[in-house]
């Protein structure tokens, strides 16, 4: 089945609107009217939609409003509805997301997450691949993502809407998931354009900034997700130390290896937050 394509950056499309006809579409296709929480699962979490719970409803993102094929390697392009449990929360598990540097603008790069709060979400959890500024956290090890700095000079907010992002990734979910995995450490997110990564320049200036790690992803739907007046978790997967960090190149197959070596740790982990946030 395919549905009329909407051009999400058409001035005159109202995002909330796309987003409400996405939730509408998911709810018929997958029999479950709403959802509970939301995750977003970024290179290395995807083995995590498995492990979450019974799988009642699957989806193939081009089917719904707004939504577009996977662009990249090892992203599925599926969204699945999720039973965690008897009587754990409905989670809506977002297979894949978009990325900014795929060029089709911030409103589809948040898209996802608008369609969670109109899917009836109250929570919403954003993982992802990342670099590590931190020599400590080798590849494999997730983060708690503490806050973040957005460098991509983009907003998902449109119009003057001044939205206050202090405890934007919540301090009570990063307290229910340590209290699940103490050894989980903390960091700020610094979020890249991409698609290329960093010059070695640029980690020591994300640094200065005060940041621990680097992406392509996640602020901007966070910064969405806030203005939703959903509640944030953000883990990010260091699948790879930062440019200049190491004296190794990056690679993207580098990532994917360490991605799928910290599969079912990320899955575990992810499993256990998502049953407490019933
Ligand atoms: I996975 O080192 C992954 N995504 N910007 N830098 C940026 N994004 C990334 C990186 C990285 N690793």
């Amino acid at each position: 089945m395919s549905t009329t394509p909407v051009d999400l950056n058409d001035p005159a499309t109202d995002p909330l609107r796309v987003a409400g006809l996405a939730a509408a579409t998911i709810a018929e296709r997958t029999g479950v009217p709403r959802h509970d929480v939301a995750l977003v699962l970024g290179s290395g979490w995807r083995g995590a939609a498995d492990l979450l719970g019974e799988t009642v409803g699957e989806v193939d993102s081009s089917d719904v409003p707004g939504f577009h094929r996977a662009a990249v390697e090892g992203h599925a392009g599926t969204l699945r509805s999720v039973a965690v449990g008897d009587t754990g929360p409905r989670a809506l598990v977002f297979g894949t997301r978009a990325h900014l540097y795929e060029g089709r603008g911030v409103r589809s790069v948040v898209h996802a997450v608008r369609t969670a709060k109109a899917a009836g979400c109250s929570t919403i959890v954003l993982t992802n691949g990342c670099g590590g500024l931190n020599p400590e956290w080798a590849a494999g090890t997730p983060v708690l993502i503490s806050d973040h700095i957005n460098l991509t000079a983009q907003s998902p907010i449109e119009g003057p809407n001044f939205v206050d992002l202090t405890g934007l990734y919540s301090p009570r979910l990063r307290e229910l998931a340590r209290d699940v995995d103490p050894s989980l450490g903390e960091g700020v997110y610094v979020q890249f354009r991409g698609p290329h990564y960093e010059t070695p320049a640029e980690v020591r200036m994300a640094r200065i900034l005060g940041g621990d790690l680097v992406g392509m992803s996640t602020a901007l739907e966070a910064i969405a997700a806030r203005q939703a007046g959903l509640e944030v978790l953000g883990i990010s997967l260091v699948t790879n130390l930062a440019a200049g960090i190491s004296d190794q190149p990056l690679s993207h197959e580098e990532v994917i290896e360490a991605g799928e070596a910290a599969a079912e740790r990320c899955a575990t982990l992810l499993a256990s937050i998502v049953r407490r946030l019933g």
